[in-house]
């Protein structure tokens, strides 16, 4: 997180998406924390429909910490152990809307519930009917449908309704009670950014706010509109670095974030892929993508612009899938590398995470292009990325890190810890420049927190 956050080099997301809360919980101790990420975000913890696909989630029926994922009290202990291990806790929540069941039925916790009917909570007149079929959006191009009308019939909240601010407030004040760091405020352009300011008025102490807001061409409303309240997410971003390695040079990555007419790097949230574009956009790098999407996250912990998030991903085939579970719908717990891909362990993704809290807050230096593929840039003084996409090695090359003299672990084909690396180790000279060999689709990289 860039704004909201508090200061500090640990900064970086990891997205444990439709992981269940005792998983979250080792993790946190196990591999985030000893890694330097700094937050964790999770799957939304209310009470949801039922049924096998992830997107049950996505469906609240009441505002009880129970779901697939755990209980309340699992959810609690979570947070103690992650905060334990040094990492804050972001909370996907919906708050735009409740179910999209015509029927209604019972929750994943009992509660019973109608399409516009949450007893004790909402009832009929809590939601907007807009007029148009089905009261659904029928144009991304008309600001008043957008927000008034339903998302994938979605009963809509009357977000501009005192009573609903009121208990959307108290929600999130109770997953503030439980300790929670911070939101990710789901389908957000389906809220006009003043509803959310009005409901942000009304919790009980300052959180990590990133807004859900995809940016569509010629569309009325847009993420900047959102950033009075906190982050938002660059869409742009995973997209057009996906195109860059795919279609296009990656050497026109020298001035990527804000020249590219995005959002102001204060804030901006990033990502190469998140649980909706890695299945829904095509041509976004994903898990699928092997070597090639560890070195897009890779560029993305080293290159200063937004606050960024890496995904970790069940795997998956079918698009509604829900991850592995047991006969009930609850999830089962996360085994890495068999049903769930924990990209976030992965050795290159992993240990750039500890290049960005190395190089926090140093400037781009010493910027090198071969004009297509091969690109190699500074953290001013702190660290060196050099990515050879091309599909024939770079070899004899030597390059300008510009950094103290000395002997760093190439943290891309080994791990620094204890003072040793167990892959190559990387020698700059007095004046700052080192030798290597790059094989093709691969990279190298030395920081000042890996230094021998
Ligand atoms: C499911 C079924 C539907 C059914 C519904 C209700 O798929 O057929 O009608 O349930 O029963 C997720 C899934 C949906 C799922 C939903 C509820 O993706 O498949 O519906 O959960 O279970 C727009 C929004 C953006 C939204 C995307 C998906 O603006 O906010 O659509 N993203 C968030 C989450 C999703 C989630 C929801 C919102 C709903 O990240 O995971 O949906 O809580 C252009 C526009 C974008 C637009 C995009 C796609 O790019 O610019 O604004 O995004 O098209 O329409
Ligand atoms: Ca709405």
């Amino acid at each position: 997180p860039a704004a909201a956050a508090p200061s500090g080099t640990k900064t970086v997301i990891a997205n444990l998406f439709e992981w269940n809360w005792p998983s979250v919980a080792s993790e946190c101790t196990n591999v985030l924390g000893p890694k330097g990420y700094g937050y964790v975000q999770v799957s939304p913890p209310q009470e949801h429909v039922r049924g096998n696909q992830w997107w049950v989630a996505y469906q609240p029926v009441s505002y009880r910490i129970e779901s697939r994922k755990g209980t309340r009290a699992q959810f609690q202990s979570m947070v103690n152990t992650c905060h334990a291990a040094g990492v804050k806790v972001i909370v996907d929540t919906v708050i735009n809307h409740m179910s999209g069941q015509d029927a209604g039925g019972t929750g994943w916790a009992g509660s019973s519930y109608g399409h516009y009917n949450y007893p004790g909570i909402y009832q009929s007149q809590d939601f907007h009917y807009c007029g148009t079929s089905g009261n659904e959006i029928t144009s991304y191009y008309d600001r008043w449908q957008v927000q008034n009308c339903e998302l994938v019939n979605l009963s809509d909240l009357k977000t501009e309704s005192d009573y609903v601010r009121s208990r959307i407030a108290a929600y999130m004040n109770d997953l503030l009670s439980l300790g929670v760091d911070g939101f990710r405020l789901d389908a957000s352009k389906h809220m006009p950014a003043a509803d959310i300011a009005a409901i942000k008025g009304k919790l009980s102490r300052s959180a990590y706010i990133v807004q859900e807001v995809i940016y569509g061409a010629g569309e009325p409303i847009g993420p900047g509109e959102y950033t009075g309240n906190g982050d938002v997410h660059e869409f742009r971003y995973g997209k057009d670095l996906a195109r860059m390695f795919n279609n296009e040079r990656l050497a026109y990555l020298r001035n990527f974030g804000e020249a590219w007419g995005y959002l102001p790097n204060s804030k901006a949230a990033v990502f190469v892929d998140n649980h909706d574009t890695q299945r829904d956009v095509g041509g976004v790098l994903t898990y699928k993508n092997g070597r090639t999407y560890a070195l897009a996250n890779a560029f993305m912990l080293a290159w200063p612009y937004g606050s960024k998030t890496v995904q970790s991903s069940y795997t998956f085939s079918n698009r509604d899938a829900g991850p592995p579970s047991d006969a009930n719908n609850k999830t089962l717990n996360t085994t890495c590398f068999s049903g769930w891909e924990c990209e976030h362990r992965w050795q290159v993704i992993a240990n750039m995470v500890g290049f960005h809290n190395a190089t926090q807050g140093a400037g781009v230096s010493n910027w090198y292009d071969n004009g297509y593929q091969h690109i190699a840039f500074s953290r001013t003084g702190k660290g060196y990325l050099s990515v050879n996409d091309e599909n024939f090695a770079i070899n004899g090359r030597s390059y300008y890190a510009g950094l103290p003299a000395g002997r760093y672990c190439d943290v891309i084909h080994g791990t620094f810890s204890n003072g040793s690396c167990s892959g190559p180790v990387i020698t700059v000279d007095s004046a700052g420049w080192f030798a290597a060999n790059i094989p093709a689709h691969d990279a190298v990289a030395i920081h000042v927190g890996a230094k021998l």
